[in-house]
């Protein structure tokens, strides 16, 4: 943790440098509809008959309120495109992955008395994990070269930091190689809702709790929710190789491994996150296939020892 704490001061101060100021540009968000756009009423019957009216015609005002707002987060070569604020409320967070490695990206809120600044003078001083100011909210994680991660979250108004704390095959984390933003959610007046749902998981510490004679071949939106009194969690699913158990998938990073692949790809994921909110991931199941689900957040009560160590690890296969 030391070392990757020290890199994120080196990335930092090389943002700075870069960007001379941490100010995200105000962005308007999408669903600012303006109240002055004149409703159907208000067109008098007598003049143009109610048959005549062109489809077109439709005012802004009868559009529906999106039930979700939408945040898309490009990895490139180079580290993310995506937009330097969004407005509150429950979005659908989509990680498009068009770089070379597996990618995350977690939201971490800071407290409201706490700035970029905080930040920086943290890492500074040789944190070796987020501080108690510092709120996960979990986001996407998971994601293959390729391949692109939906999850939905309610982002309360504030600064948040997104960060991609895994480690490639060098042991770099990504965030020492761009992908790190500082991150402003706006008040907004939408109302939006949490996604629907067909299956659930339950995050204690340290289990899953989970029914899985509900993963069913096919596409899915599960519901993510910690109930842990003391720690963030994650749910992470990995599809194993035909005969491999999700033990033999986590072995194959041990320090003492052999090397090679190891039996098995991540397919989806959350990032970690508090009791704050729900996270709610979508994913698709294939029939006769087999599946881990683990939790990787390193246990701030254990000495930093990975959930899965504690108990959060599981496996099931898809009926055919
Ligand atoms: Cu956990």
């Amino acid at each position: 943790m030391k070392k990757l704490y020290f890199i994120m001061i080196l990335l930092i101060a090389l943002i700075a440098s870069a960007c001379g100021s941490t100010e995200p540009e105000a962005v308007a968000p999408a669903t600012d509809i303006p109240e002055t756009a004149v409703p159907a009423t208000d067109v008098p019957e007598t003049v143009v008959p109610a048959t005549d009216i062109p489809e077109t015609a439709v005012p802004a005002t009868d559009e529906p309120e999106p039930a979700l707002h939408e945040m898309n987060i490009t990895a490139t070569a180079e580290g993310w495109d995506a937009p330097a604020s969004v407005p509150a409320g429950w979005t659908k967070v989509t990680l498009i992955n068009e770089s070379e490695g597996l990618r995350q990206a977690a939201f971490l809120r800071l407290d409201d008395d706490k700035s970029m600044d905080d930040v920086f003078a943290a890492i500074e001083a040789g944190m070796e994990g987020p501080p108690a100011w510092m709120t996960p909210y979990g986001g996407v994680s998971g994601v293959l070269p390729g391949e692109n991660t939906t999850v939905s979250l309610n982002l309360a108004a504030g600064q948040y930091i997104v960060i991609d704390p895994v480690p490639g095959a060098d042991g770099v984390p990504g965030m020492a190689k761009g992908y790190f933003m500082p991150l402003v959610v706006e008040e907004s007046n939408v109302t939006t809702a949490a996604p629907a749902a067909d299956l659930s998981v339950e995050l204690v510490d340290y289990a899953f709790k989970v029914d899985f004679d509900t993963f069913t071949a096919g596409k899915h939106t599960i519901k993510v929710t910690n109930s842990g009194a003391q720690e963030a969690h994650e749910l992470v699913i990995v599809k194993l190789d035909d005969g491999a158990t999700i033990q033999d998938f986590l072995s194959a990073f041990a320090p003492d491994a052999p090397g090679g692949a190891p039996p098995g790809v991540f397919i989806a994921g959350t990032g970690a996150f508090d009791e704050v909110t729900d996270n709610y991931l979508e994913v698709e199941f294939e029939a006769g296939a087999t599946y881990g689900i683990v939790c990787f957040t390193p246990s701030t009560e254990n000495g930093g020892q990975p959930h899965f160590t504690l108990g959060m690890v599981g496996q099931f296969t898809v009926q055919e």
